[in-house]
């Protein structure tokens, strides 16, 4: 154990020192959050300025590019942007009206910079029109002016920087003009994780590979996906390597998008990697990585389409919600009861000693308590496996359940809603092989049993098998 943290350390401390020599410059860490900073997008208009220390940044040149973490939000009503920077002795904003003045900076940006909004939780990269030529002696003014009317609450990374190095305007009345900003609305200590983005000096790093996981399962129309590794030159193409071989070819050179979709056949294994590239040079390959599709007659569900899906049982009235989901654009949702517990019931499937129950769960409040249940006739329900628990409210947490105890039966499977009042979300189920099953009865209709006087052109009429 001691080893592992000797490890752990040593990595933190080369990251830590990687940072200072890296291209791309990023201030703050951490997963804290601010509404206020760098607009508060729930007011009209807004002025900020937020003070960067030389010894935070510690790299001096031309910042062409400024990244904002962008946890959540509408901007449609916060779009128009007008950045400035500066260089200024300042460490902090002593007063509400101790604002870097508009003669100190240098605008940097003046736009709609809603096309650079990234998905929740990424950077939003924006490219100044005019770089800024910081010089590391002087500390780093971000002043940024908020001009689109309406509001719509949003959420930015942020971490504890010093005390009042932040200082924030806004008003949906008033929009203020940064020649002679009004006194402040507030000075806070926790302000933006940001990225300054200098030429590059040095090729990337390995991109970090994110989707389908190592080893994992993933449905045929996937898209593979990864992101950029900070502390090197930044990336700016990648090469995609993917196939079914286990040192794969490559299939896409010099694309610009951190997403490849494959074309992916049903129960095959396939591998894949990738190489960042710039003017500088390569990165090394990031490790290869190995995912699996089901085959056709797996079970394999999304809850993408008509629900229950196929095959599916709904005896605890689940629905299909849009809210929340880790695989496409649904899941599936149950809202439990301190009374009842409800079944969402899978097909039959062909239990082996390998069988797993592969799927992604999410509760909240995270008190909530999933189980899986098996059954051979959809009426008795017998629980496989522990009570699936949730560390924390609305996050996603991938479960494996074993079933090699059931190997040798064909059995339904179920998820049921523990006994608490929480929201239950099930999604990117994966299972055994779905038992071929002849249809169950169809149900004569028409001419009723043992009628008479029929016509002597009788139309037969009946309704569908219902398992
Ligand atoms: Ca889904």
């Amino acid at each position: 154990m001691k080893k592992l943290i000797l490890l752990f350390s040593l990595i933190a401390i080369l990251a830590l020192s990687t940072l200072g020599f890296a291209d791309t410059v990023q201030i703050g860490t951490g997963t804290a959050t601010t509404s206020y900073l760098p607009i508060y997008g729930f007011y009209g208009y807004n002025y900020t300025q937020q003070i960067y220390l030389q010894t935070q940044i510690n790299k001096s040149g031309n910042i062409t590019k400024l990244r904002f973490f962008y946890v959540s939000g509408a901007i449609t009503n916060s779009k128009d942007w007008v950045i400035y920077m500066g260089h200024t002795t300042k460490t902090s904003f002593s007063s509400t009206t101790d604002w870097v003045p508009l003669a100190n900076l240098t605008q940097v940006f003046a736009g709609d910079v809603s096309s650079y909004l990234p998905a929740a939780n990424n950077w939003m990269e924006i490219p100044l029109t005019t770089p800024f030529n910081y010089n590391n002696t002087d500390n780093l003014v971000i002043a940024v002016d908020e001009n689109t009317s309406g509001y719509a609450s949003m959420s930015w990374g942020a971490f504890t920087s010093g005390s009042n190095t932040g200082i924030y305007y806004y008003s949906d009345s008033v929009n203020p003009d940064p020649a002679s900003p009004p006194t402040a609305t507030s000075r806070t200590g926790s302000i933006d994780r940001i990225q300054l983005v200098f030429p590059n000096t040095s090729a990337p790093l390995a991109p970090t590979l994110l989707y389908p996981s190592n080893g994992g399962w993933a449905f045929t129309n996937d898209v593979l996906s990864w992101i950029p590794t900070m502390g090197a030159g930044d990336a700016s193409t990648y090469d995609v390597y993917f196939g079914t071989a286990s040192n794969p070819p490559l299939v896409s050179s010099n694309q610009t998008a951190t997403t490849y979709t494959p074309t992916l056949a049903a129960g095959t294994t396939y591998y894949w990697k990738v190489v960042a590239r710039n003017e500088i040079g390569d990165s090394p390959a990031s490790d290869i990585w190995s995912f699996k599709t089901p085959t056709t007659t797996q079970l394999a569900e999304s809850f993408e389409g008509s629900f229950p899906p196929a095959g599916w049982a709904n005896p605890g009235s689940w629905t299909r919600y849009s809210t929340y989901y880790k695989h496409g654009t649904a899941s599936a949702y149950k809202y439990g009861s301190t009374t009842t517990q409800y079944i969402l019931s899978t097909p039959k499937v062909t239990i082996t000693s390998t069988s797993t129950l592969d799927f992604w769960a999410l509760c909240s409040p995270a008190s909530g308590i999933l189980q899986i249940v098996y059954s051979p006739d959809r009426t008795t329900w017998t629980q496989v496996g522990s009570d699936i628990t949730f560390a924390a409210t609305y996050t996603w947490y991938h479960n494996v359940i074993d079933l090699s105890s059931l190997a040798g039966n064909n059995y339904y499977l179920g998820f049921r809603t523990g006994l608490q009042s929480a929201s239950f979300y099930v999604d990117a189920v994966f299972g055994p092989e779905i038992t071929p099953e002849a249809p169950g009865p169809v149900t004569l209709t028409s001419p009723a049993n043992g009628a008479t006087m029929v016509s002597t052109l009788p139309t037969f009429t009946w309704t569908a098998p219902t398992t």
